[in-house]
């Protein structure tokens, strides 16, 4: 894997060695917004009107932050008016590709491009800056609307809803700065937390990392002995970005990511919780296990370089969760 400097694939691993071996992650460059009427968002330029059937979305089904616009669009009743490619699970020496497999991997269906970086390039020739996913492509002007998941499912909260008709909203007014604040423990120390533990290339670094995301772990598990959601009775962008995050932690993270001081089976509260919103509606066809397992075993070769696959427990995330 690698990034693109002025256009061109530059084959380069995650440098942790600048950073007294801590994983820093870079952030996102193209930062436009679809709204309603095409006006400009809080960043970026206008001309991006929510329209049927004009956008696209890149992702991978591994990732945790694309998955968060995959819920979205389907908790929106997006999926008829937003198209999307999956990318296949191994990222190797040329990032994202667009092979294919029996198993959810759809090449590009737009253009039929080989790999994700192409997608960069033709928006922008000259990028320089990781490729990731997902990106929000915009097919009438053929650019890239935004490569930032944290904006991209707030836009798809609102934006479309005239088209739709959907007017639910994990994004209320009223309780802004309280998510916002949940959101920023959260991001940092589970989010991201998991990989500054995963990548950390010295024990500091490591520690570091690895005790503020069990803090956050305990102080999740109190909150939802209280509430039944994050932010009390209804739920909102906050529990979604959390979710991404506890869904991959037994599979993946707990083990790859070395962070085993418990498994998420092991917070009642939090289990449930996790197996409640994958039960909701459209939620479940938006995990793909086989995706997020192989994804992280076999691409990190830093981590796990001979790639091989754990043979892992079964875990019954359709089991009843129980809690009303
Ligand atoms: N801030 C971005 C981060 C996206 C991101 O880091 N995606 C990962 C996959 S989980 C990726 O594509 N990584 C490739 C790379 O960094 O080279 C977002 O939330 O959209």
């Amino acid at each position: 894997m690698g990034l693109l400097v002025d256009g061109k694939w530059v084959d380069q691993w995650y440098d942790t060695k600048s950073s007294g071996g801590k994983f820093v992650r870079s952030a996102s460059q193209f930062r436009n917004w679809i709204t309603a009427d095409g006006s400009a968002g809080p960043s970026g330029i206008d001309g991006f009107q929510a329209e049927s059937g004009r956008y696209h979305l890149y992702v991978s089904y591994a990732c945790p932050w694309a998955h968060r616009t995959l819920i979205f669009r389907a908790l929106k009743g997006l999926t008829d008016h937003i198209t999307v490619s999956a990318v296949h699970p191994d990222m190797l020496d040329q990032g994202w590709t667009f092979e294919t497999d029996d198993k959810g991997a759809t090449g590009d269906t737009l253009y039929g491009l080989s790999h994700a970086h192409n997608i960069y390039t033709k928006a922008d020739p000259t990028y320089s800056g990781r490729v990731t996913v997902p990106i929000l492509w915009d097919k009438q002007r053929e650019t890239i609307v935004s490569n930032e998941s944290a904006e991209i499912i707030r836009m798809l909260n609102s934006a479309f809803d005239g088209i739709t008709g959907n007017t639910d909203d994990y994004w209320p007014e009223a309780q802004r700065d309280a998510i916002e604040e949940v959101n920023a423990r959260i991001y940092d120390t589970l989010n991201n937390g998991v990989y500054k533990s995963g990548f950390a290339t010295t024990q500091e670094a490591y520690d570091a990392a690895v005790h503020p995301l069990f803090d956050t772990l305990d102080w999740l598990e109190a909150r939802l002995s209280e509430h039944r959601y994050l932010m009390g009775d209804t739920l909102t962008e906050a529990d979604w970005r959390l979710f991404t995050t506890l869904i991959r932690f037994d599979p993946v993270y707990h083990l790859h990511f070395k962070c085993n001081r418990n498994r998420l089976v092991d917070f009642p509260n939090l289990w449930g919780y996790t197996r409640e919103l994958y039960q909701m509606a459209g939620v479940r066809e938006t995990v793909n296990f086989d995706h997020i397992v192989r994804h992280y075993h076999y691409s990190h070769e830093s981590i796990n370089p001979h790639r091989i696959v754990p043979f892992n427990p079964v875990i019954d995330y359709d089991a009843p969760h129980g809690r009303a």
